[in-house]
């Protein structure tokens, strides 16, 4: 049950000498209460502090010449109090916030304080992760804003309340209860967003089902939204592009019929009638079979205006994906959603923002960062992550994604010339954009502990945390989220962190080494498919990716190949076009090269796919290592539950090794390098698995 309390535990201060000095601080505490966000800002200090420190703190419900401590938006706060802080307020944001130790009346006092509710809410839960991860309170002087404004979870969540790519069990969202019953856990599930500055969810399905949008559910809906709004989350909802004619009885969707307009427009009025605050559509259209504009001879452009045209005089947002890739198509995959959309560049009104996957195929445990990532000059782009770990294990593999994220926000895409990082694409600084946002797949069920695996919980926070300020140091993210979850130790802290940060090359390691991608089983992506080449689209096929063969393997995607490495900025498209320059990580990402070739370290390339393979197998003994040695720091159920993960993970990793080094090396022809254990089991035996019931299916589309 503890693990249900995420990163907000408040576990007591056993540290006497902390105690004291914190019960000083805080020891008289007056919190506003005028309005419900603040009134949870309340709710979280008092049970927050009570957790940590006991119960001689005193709260007041106004202010009294002993407080020491004060959470109040600025405008509340008394003539001396603002004056104290009347040159640091004028640089918080709307949803920033100020904490600062000031000397009042030859007292300390630290005031928490912000414009608007929502920033003093923000303020208590940093505070408050300050105290828990042990932080010098003495002399605080922070103003923090977040860096972006939409801050989004999207859930790929259905109404029968299975989760596409889902791993921790159903839906939250109980649309059978739903409005009446609000469960405890939706607001739980609000305390943990807001208290990394999460601010949106999309609640359904990309994948979208029209029925969402009748009255029905958009009550169903509502009730949600009443129960975010105090915790500063607006609520979006995904549009199916084909609902005018699945629920509106009109015989087209196409986005320049004026019956279609108007349906989107009455629809709209109808949804901010009742959710006044509601956040727009995010759309998936013309995608994977989903409908959309092109269905109807119409574009992009035509199908998120016309929404967007809908949603502008209420202040709602589109947010069109751009994750395409055509059956028509014949070109390479990587390239298809840039030629896309490139060309409409612009055309967009001014509330429509293109959401844009990290890479330019799809989630995989390493990708080159996606090209229309500072290519796309007059659009703001949002970012999409994906929390769950559709290619990376499930909730089953230990991988601390933060460090994923962290490569991709601080890649350089050279388009404006050096430094012109994807992080300041996305936070709107390098053309000036209005609005700015990040979006996470969400990674979110309703198993006890929130996300499967009890290490997925730091990548729920750690996308909020990079979602809030994509500069932060992925070490940064983990050492917080360490400390509020399992223990302030460093004898625990620095070397669970550390196995956190190498997680994330060792399943690179183990299933995708060297550039290698998207070699998954089919539909589930649960373990290696390599061999997989009998599925209705080249582009579905594992073999259409690595193009193995005898005389080599990797897809060459320079100019003697697809060219995707024109999309990119030429610094980029020549490091990458040239095999003696190329970060070796993308090597067969973008270059089909022979087995013999050789590796920077002299290995061949075979050879060094194989050492790949088996170092990936070795990081999981090494993290397995590292647990054993934390179990004085932890209870049993905590250890045990970890460990048991773990062996599963080094069970499936041996499994990736396996099944690939057998399969490619029908192609390569050459022995296991030394150092690399032989398979126990046969290729055909691996070819054999099937996995019907692999959770997080979705139903194909073909
Ligand atoms: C892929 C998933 C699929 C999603 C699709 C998407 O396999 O389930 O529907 O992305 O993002 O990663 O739309």
């Amino acid at each position: 049950l503890e693990d249900y309390k995420l990163w907000l535990k408040y576990q007591t201060i056993t540290n006497t000498d902390l105690a004291i000095n914190y019960n000083a601080l805080v020891k008289h505490a007056y919190i506003s209460q005028g309005s419900p966000t603040l009134r949870n800002a309340k709710k979280e200090v008092e049970l927050a502090l009570s957790k940590m420190l006991g119960d001689d703190i005193t709260f007041t419900n106004e202010w009294v010449p002993e407080n020491t401590l004060v959470v109040d938006v600025y405008d509340n706060l008394s003539k001396d109090l603002k004056s104290l802080i009347a040159e640091e307020i004028k640089n918080v944001t709307h949803e920033g916030f100020l904490l600062k130790s000031v000397n009042y009346k030859n007292k300390k006092v630290t005031i928490i304080s912000a414009k608007k509710d929502i920033g003093v809410l923000y303020g208590v839960f940093r505070f408050l992760n300050m105290m828990q991860t042990h932080s010098n309170l003495n002399n605080l002087n922070l103003v923090d804003n977040p860096k972006l404004d939409i801050r989004m979870l999207n859930h790929w969540d259905n109404l029968d309340r299975s989760v596409e790519r889902g791993y921790a069990g159903f839906s939250l969202w109980n649309w059978q209860k739903l409005p009446e019953y609000i469960d405890e856990r939706y607001i739980d599930y609000a305390r943990a967003n807001a208290s990394i500055g999460i601010n949106a969810t999309a609640l359904t399905n990309v994948n979208a089902n029209a029925l969402i949008l009748t009255p029905m559910y958009l009550e169903k809906v509502k009730a949600l939204a009443d129960t975010f709004r105090s915790y500063g989350i607006k609520v979006y909802l995904t549009a199916r592009f084909s609902a005018p004619i699945e629920i509106g009885n009109l015989d087209t969707a196409d986005p320049l019929n004026a019956d279609v307009k108007l349906w989107w427009k009455n629809k709209t009025k109808e949804i901010y009638e009742i959710i006044p605050d509601f956040g727009g559509f995010l759309v998936k259209a013309n995608s994977e079979g989903q409908p959309g504009p092109q269905n109807y001879g119409k574009d992009h452009v035509d199908g998120a205006n016309m929404m967007a045209e809908a949603l502008k005089p209420y202040g709602g947002n589109v947010i069109w994906r751009a994750f395409v890739y055509s059956e028509h198509d014949e070109t390479d995959r990587a390239k298809q959603a840039y030629d896309e959309f490139l060309p409409y560049d612009g055309n967009f009104m001014d509330n429509v923002l293109v959401q844009v996957k990290n890479g330019p195929i799809d989630f995989q445990p390493r990708e080159p960062f996606h090209p229309m990532f500072g290519a796309m000059k007059k659009t703001p782009l949002i970012m999409e992550f994906q929390i769950t770990q559709e290619y990376l294990g499930f909730s089953t593999h230990l991988v601390y994604l933060p460090k994923l994220f962290e490569e991709v926000l601080d890649a350089d895409t050279y388009q404006r010339g050096e430094g012109s990082t994807v992080a300041k694409v996305i936070d709107g600084s390098l053309y000036g954009n209005e609005i700015t946002g990040m979006a996470g797949v969400s990674n979110i069920g309703n198993d006890i502990n929130w996300t499967g695996h009890p290490f997925a919980q730091a990548n729920w926070y750690g996308f909020g945390r990079l979602a809030w300020d994509p500069y932060l140091s992925s070490e940064v993210i983990a050492d917080e989220w360490l400390r509020a979850t399992y223990s302030n130790d460093n004898k625990f802290v620095e070397p669970v962190k550390s196995m956190m940060l190498t997680s994330r090359e060792a399943v690179v390691n183990y299933m995708n080494p060297l550039g290698l991608h998207h070699i998954f089983d089919t539909g589930h992506h649960y373990g290696p498919g390599p061999w997989v080449d009998n599925l209705g689209r080249p582009d579905w096929n594992p073999v259409y990716y690595h193009k193995a063969d005898s005389l080599g393997v990797g897809f060459d995607r320079t100019p003697s190949g697809s060219n995707a490495t024109e999309q990119y900025a030429p610094e980029i498209a020549q490091k990458y076009n040239d095999v003696k320059k190329i970060p070796e990580e993308y090597l067969l990402w973008f270059h089909h090269l022979p087995w013999d070739y050789k590796l920077d370290n002299g290995e061949i390339l075979w050879d060094g796919i194989a050492l790949k393979y088996q170092e990936g197998v070795d990081q999981v003994k090494d993290m397995i290592n590292t647990w054993d040695n934390m179990k004085p720091y932890l209870s049993e159920s905590e250890y045990r539950e970890v460990a048991m993960l773990l062996e599963i993970q080094l069970k499936e990793a041996k499994w990736w090794r396996d099944a690939c080094l057998l399969y490619f090396q029908t192609f390569s022809n050459r022995p296991l390098p030394e150092g690399v254990e032989k398979p126990t089991k046969s290729l055909e035996y691996f070819k054999s698995l099937k996995f019907p019931f692999a959770p997080g299916i979705r139903p194909r589309w073909d």
